[in-house]
């Protein structure tokens, strides 16, 4: 008798199933080829699979924290309580929810890699915020982005109508003349450089309705699944220079107020209870749910 192969996921079948998971859970998909994520990074962090590999950035919401992690605390509370306190019980609860989304697909070959993994030379496994800015998730602002825009109130560079340097064939199409190419604008302005050139600016991921208000928790590459995805760019939602300055200062210097994640109005926040949880030491983590939930 001839076996039967079993008949080939879609990407539409594999999107669909994931979208029917995560989503009730507060947790949300967006998926990129491999070959995008290469482009971005350094070879030290590529993926080792096939450009047109498909794989899924995962984020949580605001909401996740009570539609999955809650609950799931509660199934598990006396466990929890009784485990070896190195690994955060958030990042417990998301890996088993990662595997049970792995679960739905038993015949592919999947990877599910977190945002806390780590290689043996001490990399992260996966660079997330890279991941969600080009799958279309949320805008990653990095150092380089801050340097390179000019606005109104900038300099003279930047004093035009649309904002951004006026360059090339824009100039010569009429606006406010300005003889300067965009390598010599980059140069000459003034306020180019905002921060020391060696200090180390750390980047941050925006998200257009929920600001700094959510993470993003890993990726599942399905290795043998091909399939047809338009490449979206992200919403870019804090476009002013002035602003993404304001935003990596705010990141780097002041994080733990949490303000930069309201740099832009934002849909929904942290509740009183999962802020409460992220600004307690790790180490403590475990006592506070406990101390919540065992009454
Ligand atoms: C290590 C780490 C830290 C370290 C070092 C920070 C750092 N960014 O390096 C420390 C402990 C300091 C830290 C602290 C915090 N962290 Co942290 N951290 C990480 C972690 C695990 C890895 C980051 C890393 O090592 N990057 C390596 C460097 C080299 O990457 P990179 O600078 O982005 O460089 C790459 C890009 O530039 C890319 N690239 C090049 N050109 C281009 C062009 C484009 C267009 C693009 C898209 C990319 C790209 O190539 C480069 C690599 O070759 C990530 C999770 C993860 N797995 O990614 C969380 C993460 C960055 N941390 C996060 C947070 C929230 C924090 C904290 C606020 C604490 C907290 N957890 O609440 C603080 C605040 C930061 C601060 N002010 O100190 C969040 C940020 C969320 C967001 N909205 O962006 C992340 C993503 C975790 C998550 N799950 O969401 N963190």
């Amino acid at each position: 008798m001839s076996r039967v192969s079993p008949i080939p996921l879609t990407l539409g079948d594999v999107t669909n199933a994931l979208e029917a998971y995560f989503r009730p859970l507060g947790l949300e998909i967006y998926p990129f080829k491999v070959g995008w994520y290469n482009e971005a990074v350094s070879t030290a962090f590529m993926l080792p699979f096939n450009d047109n590999t498909i794989a899924f950035v995962i984020i949580s919401s605001p909401s996740m924290f009570e539609r999955a992690f809650i609950p799931y605390l509660k199934e598990n509370l006396v466990e929890i309580a009784g485990r070896n306190k190195s690994r955060d019980p958030l990042d417990s609860a998301l890996s088993y929810h990662f595997q049970s989304a792995k679960r739905l697909f038993p015949s592919e070959d999947i990877d599910v890699i977190q945002d806390f993994e780590i290689l043996p030379s001490k990399r992260p496994k996966i660079l997330v915020q890279t991941a969600a800015h080009i799958a279309g998730a949320s805008f990653y602002y990095q150092k380089k982005d801050a340097e390179k825009v000019h606005d109104e109130e900038c300099c003279e560079i930047g004093n035009n109508s649309s904002g951004r340097p006026e360059t090339g064939a824009a100039m010569e199409g009429g606006g406010k003349k300005n003889n300067m190419d965009s390598n010599q604008a980059e140069k000459t302005c003034s306020c180019a450089v905002p921060w020391e050139s060696k200090e180390r600016i750390f980047g941050v991921c925006i998200h257009p309705k929920y600001g700094g208000w959510f993470a993003i928790r890993g990726v599942m590459i399905f290795q043998n699944l091909r399939g047809d995805i338009q490449r979206r760019d992200p919403i870019d939602c804090v476009a002013s220079r002035r602003s993404r300055i304001e935003l990596l200062n705010r990141f780097n210097r002041n994080w733990r107020d949490g303000s930069y994640r309201d740099i832009i109005p934002v849909i929904e926040r942290y509740s009183e209870l999962q802020i409460k949880y992220f600004n307690t030491e790790p180490k403590d983590r475990h006592t506070l749910l406990t101390d919540t939930y065992s009454t």
